[in-house]
Order: C-alpha cells, then sequence, then structure tokens
C-alpha cells in the first residue's frame, strides 16, 4: 500500500523529472513535405521602361502612324519571349463613321495545356481629350490609360519565359478599347463604341473553342496612389476571382491599394469577354469613389503622361498578378 505521504512524494518525483529532462521529441503524424513554391519577383522597372517606350511612339490612336509602329514593337518584344505570337487583325467602324483594320495582339504561353488563365489590357490610346480642359480635339499619350496595363503584361511575358508557370497562360491586348462616343460628338448616338477590339475577339477567339478559367483585365494601374476596388461587373460575373486577387495583394502587404469594397460598374473590355465568350473575367481598374469620373483627375487629359507613372503601384499590380499565377 502506497500512503498519501509517499503519493505525494512520488508525484514531485514525476514533476520533478519532467522538469528536468530533456525535451521529448515531439510526435507529430508525418507531414506531406510542403513544396515552397517560388514566386519571381516583378521588376517595375522593366515595367515603367516599356510603358516608356509606348508613350515614346505618341498617342497609338487606331491607323495612326504610333500605333502602326507600336504594334510592331509589340509583337517583337513578345516574339523575346515566347513563339506563339498572333496579331489578330479585323475590319471596323468607329462612330464617327471611319473605317479602319484593328489588331489585336496576342501572346500565349503553353498553348498546348488546358488550364489556362488569360490576362487582358488595351493597348490604344484615346483619339481624343474629352476631359480636358484644353485642347479636347487632339489625341492623349495614355501612360496610364492604356500604357500602364500593358507595360505590366509585358513584364509578366518576360518572367513566364524565364520561369515557366504551371498553368498556360494568354496575354491578350485589345486595341480600339477608346475610341468610345464622347458626350455631344455630332453623331448619331452608336451602342458598343468602346471596346471594339474584345468585343472582335469575343465572338472571334483567336482559337477555336477557346477557353480560360477566368481572365484578368488591367485598366490604368500605373498611377500614383491608385486604388481598386470591387468594380460591379466583375463582382456579378468573377466573384471568386476578385477574392482571390485582393486576398493575394493583402498578404503581400498592398491592402493600401487593393481595398475590400465594392465600386459601381465600368463599361470595359471585361464587360464583353464576360457577356459574349463567357469568360469569368475581373477589371483591376483605379476606382476613386470620391471623384466625379472615379478616375484620377489625369484621365482622359494631356496630363495622362508618364509624371503619374508610379513604379510602387506598377509593382503592386504586377507582384500581386505572378502570385496568383504561380501558385494556381
Ligand atoms: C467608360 O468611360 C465608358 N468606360 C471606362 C473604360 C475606360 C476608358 N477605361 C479606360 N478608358
Ligand atoms: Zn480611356
Amino acid at each position: 500500500m502506497i500512503d498519501s505521504k509517499h503519493s505525494l512524494f512520488i508525484f514531485c518525483i514525476i514533476i520533478l523529472s519532467a522538469c528536468t529532462s530533456e525535451p521529448q521529441q515531439k510526435k507529430s503524424t508525418p507531414k506531406k513535405p510542403k513544396v515552397k513554391i517560388e514566386v519571381p519577383v516583378f521588376n517595375a522597372d522593366s515595367a515603367y521602361q516599356y510603358i516608356q517606350t509606348q508613350v515614346d511612339f505618341g498617342p497609338r490612336v487606331i491607323s495612326s502612324k504610333a500605333w502602326k509602329n507600336c504594334a510592331i514593337w509589340l509583337e517583337k518584344k513578345f516574339l523575346q519571349y515566347t513563339p506563339n505570337v498572333q496579331v489578330q487583325e479585323a475590319a471596323t467602324t468607329t462612330y464617327d463613321g471611319k473605317h479602319h483594320t484593328l489588331k489585336n495582339i496576342i501572346a500565349s504561353f503553353s498553348p498546348e495545356k488546358n488550364n489556362r488563365v488569360a490576362l487582358f489590357a488595351h493597348w490604344d490610346s484615346r483619339h481624343i481629350a474629352d476631359h480636358d480642359t484644353e485642347n479636347q480635339n487632339s489625341p492623349i499619350l495614355g501612360a496610364n490609360d492604356g500604357g500602364s496595363g500593358v507595360g505590366v503584361l509585358i513584364e509578366l511575358a518576360r518572367q513566364f519565359s524565364k520561369k515557366n508557370p504551371k498553368i498556360g497562360i494568354d496575354i491578350i491586348l485589345f486595341d480600339a478599347e477608346d475610341y468610345g462616343q464622347p458626350e455631344d460628338s455630332g453623331f448619331p448616338i452608336m451602342q458598343d463604341s468602346w471596346c471594339l477590339g474584345s468585343q472582335y475577339w469575343s465572338k472571334n477567339p483567336h482559337k477555336q473553342n477557346y477557353f480560360a478559367r477566368y481572365g484578368i483585365l488591367l485598366d490604368m494601374v500605373g498611377g500614383k496612389n491608385a486604388t481598386f476596388r470591387h468594380e460591379d461587373i466583375s463582382r456579378y460575373f468573377a466573384s471568386n476571382v476578385l477574392q482571390k486577387v485582393w486576398r493575394k495583394a493583402s498578404r503581400l502587404g498592398f491592402g493600401n491599394y487593393f481595398i475590400f469594397e465594392n465600386a459601381k460598374q465600368i463599361l470595359d473590355d471585361h464587360y464583353y469577354v464576360n457577356t459574349i465568350i463567357g469568360i469569368p473575367t475581373i477589371d483591376i481598374i483605379e476606382y476613386d469613389p470620391a471623384t466625379e469620373t472615379n478616375f484620377n483627375q489625369h484621365w482622359h487629359t494631356h496630363n495622362d503622361d508618364m509624371d503619374n507613372i508610379d513604379k510602387n503601384t506598377l509593382n503592386a499590380v504586377g507582384q500581386t498578378l505572378l502570385e496568383v499565377i504561380y501558385t494556381e
């Protein structure tokens, strides 16, 4: 029999030995070895330079000299990173009754894969400065509006060529997004006057039976202190993609750019991609609830130049996209 005095003694011995003995080996169930995914580092300097090159051509208005030269440069640039580059051409008529041949520029990575994501931007710039107080009838440089999305996507193409993502990617640069009919144009109202390149591509994708799991459109992603919100068309068609992208952004510390707030609907290329070809697509677009236009004060003015481009914003968007793509 062990009396109470002895049992206390034994208890103390056990406690003491527990305290002094070597730390016991943790018994843990064997885990799957976690493969750390290496996500490349976005280079905002290179994205910035790609915007500069576009702006140096001048305003990229359909059929202009600058537009032609920029198209050649974009095609050549993508060919440095993938052999699968297509320039899709189509006849189009703008609201002012002019006839043009638009060019959508498409770069594909791992075209044989079925698991694909599409990345979009528009590469044209607006033919007028209808929100400026001066020279409203001359075209704008569109460093942010047009140039920034393209600059980020070229840098992504460079990254894909260095390290192939697991999924297939298509980068699609739409033409004639920004040739929309202004107020008081004097021409009869034309429906669907914006986004001519994306309307054409959505009806005639570059590949038969083309499909992607989801799409991400970049529009005005280079402005200083830009904020991006959950735009309403994106929310309706692709709220899971919004969640995925915004969560990645905040985990990377870009929560000051990617705000978890809803925003009004914006008619942009993603509208036609969602409604015509049915690829769930979001728009990452600068949105300021406090301004009249909901964009920044340079929007559709001659101040949309390189002074308006901030590498920190390019980095927030570019690094977030790399994180999304390389963790798929
Ligand atoms: C309209 O203003 C109709 N849509 C905004 C889409 C846009 C214009 N993005 C760039 N420029
Ligand atoms: Zn525009």
